[in-house]
């Protein structure tokens, strides 16, 4: 098995955490990119799996897949333990929806705080930010009875771990004084499929002269 990954990639982070979670003997090939020219020239097997021309993606065998949920599931499916979802059918549909809120709800804010190059006067940015902050309330009040955001630990922890990274580094940090937030970060940050994903992103900023946040 080999997992396309980026070294600043948000989605393949997720796809190399769930791997490590999983215990899965899978090769992770970092394809080239710089800030400058991003992606290209593009890998590729990218190129040839992806009409999107995207990373992640996964190769085992005749499965050639992109998008990384498509891969958390094709990982559930055949690699069934560790569980990475729950097992109850509506907890499931719960933790689904929360680690796609974390994708295409919280992220795209991410993307508004790229373009405006952390400029906090642009109304944009402003309205970014408050939506970022809006959801990491959000995250702490749900967090405040659990450890985990679905209950069990699953892909929409891993999920909103990278996402929440990527924010924070474009100045979307969440605010300490959210406990159950502040302690969720800090029970991922144990865990040794996550740790140096992570790390590893942060390294990635600060090598090329960028300011990581703090983790
Ligand atoms: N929905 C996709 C999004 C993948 C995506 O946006 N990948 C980015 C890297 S994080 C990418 O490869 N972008 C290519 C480019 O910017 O040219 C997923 O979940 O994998």
């Amino acid at each position: 098995m080999k997992l396309l990954s980026g070294p600043l990639s948000m989605f393949g982070a997720k796809a190399q955490i769930a791997v490590a979670e999983k215990g899965i003997d899978c090769e992770i090939e970092m394809v080239s990119f710089t800030l400058k020219d991003r992606y290209s020239p593009l890998h590729p097997d990218v190129l040839r799996v992806n009409p999107k021309k995207q990373v992640p993606v996964l190769i085992d065998g005749p499965v050639e897949i992109f998008d990384s949920t498509q891969i958390f599931e094709y990982l559930e499916d055949k690699f069934p333990k560790p569980a990475l979802w729950p097992s109850g059918v509506e907890a499931r549909a719960i933790a689904r929806l929360m680690e796609l809120k974390s994708d295409e709800v919280f992220f795209p804010s991410f993307a508004v705080l790229l373009q405006a190059l952390g400029d906090t006067q642009e109304p944009e940015t402003q309205s970014a930010l408050a939506k970022i902050t809006a959801y990491y309330r959000e995250m702490d009040a749900l967090l405040a009875d659990r450890d985990y955001i679905a209950g069990d630990y699953t892909y929409a922890d891993i999920a909103f771990i990278c996402a929440s990274f990527f924010t924070a580094f474009m100045g979307g940090a969440p605010d300490p004084e959210l406990l159950h937030l502040t302690a969720w970060r800090k029970r991922m940050m144990a865990r040794p499929a996550v740790a140096p994903v992570i790390h590893a992103l942060a390294e990635y900023l600060t090598e090329n002269g960028l300011r990581a946040p703090s983790i």
